[in-house]
């Protein structure tokens, strides 16, 4: 089990948050219909071998698990998640490396073209991963289900549910949230809530 740095801090809650128990749903488009038979993950752009994954692929590749806290800039925050899934260092493995040109990734979601940017940096960090359960139990649709991307040290609106696409890029591709006021990195210990 990989334990998120976060996890291990005094204070676990961020500035400005307040802990939950319940987990809410929240997203910009509801649940897309996602047939698990048409179901890729493509890994494109500044990698060394591009790959599409079916879900057979995917439920192939060594698993890990992930225990995190998540926070949502809406300002609750949901301690002790276990994550189940595929780390994101195995994927770029499978991928034969980042490219050197790599600085910045763009996450897709199935729900219509939303998409979420990041830093490689904190992509590439050893407690993100993409995951299928939560808990023990498969993820539900609503969540994400059945993959999205989990990136414990950003606010939860970085961990794009219903991922379909992984892009690598030399320049950054602001997201739907961050181009509708949220900031483009969004890191919760610095309350990098809202734009410049
Ligand atoms: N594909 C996709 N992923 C998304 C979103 C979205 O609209 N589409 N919303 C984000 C937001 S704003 C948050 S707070 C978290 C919420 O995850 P949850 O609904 O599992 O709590 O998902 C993020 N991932
Ligand atoms: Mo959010």
């Amino acid at each position: 089990m990989i334990i998120s740095p976060d996890t291990q801090r005094e204070q676990r809650i961020p500035p400005g948050q307040s802990q939950t128990v319940k987990w809410p749903v929240l997203d910009a488009n509801g649940t897309p219909p996602i047939d698990l038979s048409k179901w890729r993950l493509d890994i494109f752009g500044l990698v060394e071998r591009e790959v599409s994954l079916s879900w057979e692929d995917f439920l192939a590749l060594p698993r890990a698990q992930v225990f995190a806290d998540f926070h949502c800039v809406t300002r609750w925050s949901r301690l002790d998640n276990t994550w189940g899934g595929v780390l994101v260092s195995t994927l770029m493995e499978l991928a034969g490396g980042v490219k050197p040109e790599a600085k910045f990734v763009s996450a897709l979601g199935y729900d219509y073209g939303w998409t979420t940017n990041l830093p490689i940096a904190d992509f590439l960090s050893a407690d993100a991963l993409v995951a299928i359960d939560h808990d023990g139990i498969a993820l539900a649709p609503e969540h994400g289900g059945p993959a999205r991307l989990i990136v414990p040290q950003l606010y939860a609106w970085k961990s794009a549910k219903w991922l379909g696409g992984l892009e690598l890029l030399a320049e950054d591709k602001p997201g739907f949230w961050e181009r509708n006021g949220y900031h483009n990195h969004g890191d919760p210990w610095k309350e990098e809530r809202f734009g410049y």
